[in-house]
This record gives structure tokens, C-alpha cells and sequence, in this order.
């Protein structure tokens, strides 16, 4: 069954704004960074429950939406998957599993084992990828581009994040499968990415990186004249 057909209007901007909300739009994306000190202030539960919904407006293959989101707010789960991930970590940095050129490429950006930010952080999202979901009958439905889908609706998470003045870090703790035990989801689930949330402490401080500039990442073809 087809879906039904409405009309589309997208936003109405005159040519005239149309540049300078481009570069504003990216301006401020520009301003965001990935953030490991977090003030201990409360962030409402509605704003990162927003946060959610408009990473939940993401494409996705055959919109099967194949998301999960588990909010954690609870001071005694946020402290277990710190003591979790501090152990997984532990042996990446100390045990040798992170392979040298690993280490190499992390030791600019100052990281280590120590994750206090798991409990700093009022909130904790974990997002997890379905890799496929379950009809109301029961039987098996199958999922399509999941990471793909998935990582567009991590990356609309920190934009609207950012854009409230919240801050967040796209933290992959690994190898990172306790999580699917700690917060009880279903072997059909995958965590993919774990978000920090909350406002960057005021002494926030972070490495001093430059973006690539367009010349670097973009290839137009055929080149310009
Ligand atoms: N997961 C580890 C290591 C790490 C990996 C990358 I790629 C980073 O950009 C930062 C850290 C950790 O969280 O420390």
C-alpha cells in the first residue's frame, strides 16, 4: 500500500536572505565542538527530549526508523557505565589494545582512559541501531541502510543540541556491547553512539582544531572552468 500524498512546502526564504541564512546556518555550525567538561547544572528533560524528536525527523532506509534512544539521568546508571567504560578503556589505553598509530593519532587531542564526564554530564543518550524490528505479529522486519540512517539522526542530535546551547561529545566507548546489558535492550539492538549531554562547564576548554577548508574536502566535477 502506497503512502498517501500531501503537498510539500518547504521554508520560505526570500533569494534575497537566502545567502546570508546559508551563512549563518553555517557559522554557527562552525561554532560547535565536541565537548568533555560538562557543568553539573540541570538541563530539563524536555530539551534533550526534543533534542530526540528532531533526531528522530532523520531520513531513513524504507523510513523504517531503526533507532532507539535510552535517556539516563539516574545519578547510579550514569556511574555504571562510567565504572564500565572506564574498564573497557582502561585496557585501550594501558592494556596495548589501542594499536600505535592509534595512540599516536589520539595524543594531540589529550584523551585517555578516565571518562568523568559519564558522571558530570546530567544526561546520558545512548543511541542504538536496530538491526531489525519486530511486527506486531512477531515476525521479522527487515531494516535497510542502518548506519547510515542512524548516523544522520546522530548528526541532526548534536545540531539541535548545539543550537539550544547545550554541548555533547560523540563518545564510542570500545568494545561498547555492555551498554546493551546495562540499560536491558534486546539482542535486535546495536549501541552506536553515546552522548554526553549537558551545558559545557564554564571552564570548558577545548583542543584548538582547524576544519579542513572547502578547497580540502570538495571536488567539483567536471572542475570549473
Ligand atoms: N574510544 C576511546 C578512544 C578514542 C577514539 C577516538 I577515534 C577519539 O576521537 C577519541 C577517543 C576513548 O573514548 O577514549
Amino acid at each position: 500500500m502506497p503512502f498517501p500524498t500531501v503537498p510539500y512546502i518547504p521554508l520560505q526564504i526570500s533569494e534575497t536572505e537566502r545567502t546570508s541564512v546559508a551563512e549563518s546556518v553555517f557559522t554557527e555550525m562552525d561554532s560547535r565542538r565536541s565537548v568533555r567538561q560538562f557543568s553539573s547544572v540541570p538541563v530539563p528533560r524536555s530539551l534533550v527530549e526534543i533534542a530526540i524528536q528532531c533526531a528522530s525527523t532523520a531520513p531513513s532506509g524504507a523510513h523504517k526508523q531503526p533507532w532507539t534512544f535510552v535517556l539516563v539521568g539516574d545519578p547510579d546508571t550514569k556511574r555504571k557505565i562510567r565504572v564500565a567504560a572506564e574498564t573497557e578503556e582502561r585496557e585501550n589505553y594501558e592494556g596495548g589494545r589501542l594499536p600505535p598509530h592509534w595512540r599516536e593519532d589520539l595524543e594531540p587531542l589529550g584523551t585517555d582512559w578516565e571518562k568523568p564526564f559519564l558522571e558530570h554530564a546530567p544526561w546520558i543518550v545512548v543511541v542504538f541501531e536496530q538491526r531489525y524490528g519486530t511486527r506486531v505479529d512477531g515476525t521479522r522486519q527487515h531494516h535497510y541502510y542502518v548506519k547510515e540512517s542512524v548516523g544522520i539522526a546522530c548528526g541532526m542530535f548534536i545540531t539541535s543540541l548545539h543550537r539550544m546551547g547545550l554541548s555533547t561529545l560523540t563518545h564510542t566507548p570500545s568494545p561498547m556491547a555492555f551498554l546493551r546489558d546495562l540499560l536491558e535492550r534486546p539482542a535486535t539492538e546495536r549501541p552506536f553512539i553515546l552522548f554526553p549531554v549537558g551545558y559545557a562547564a564554564s571552564d570548558c576548554e577545548v583542543p584548538d582544531l582547524v576544519r579542513k577548508p572547502l578547497g580540502d574536502v570538495l571536488v567539483t566535477y567536471p572542475a570549473p572552468d
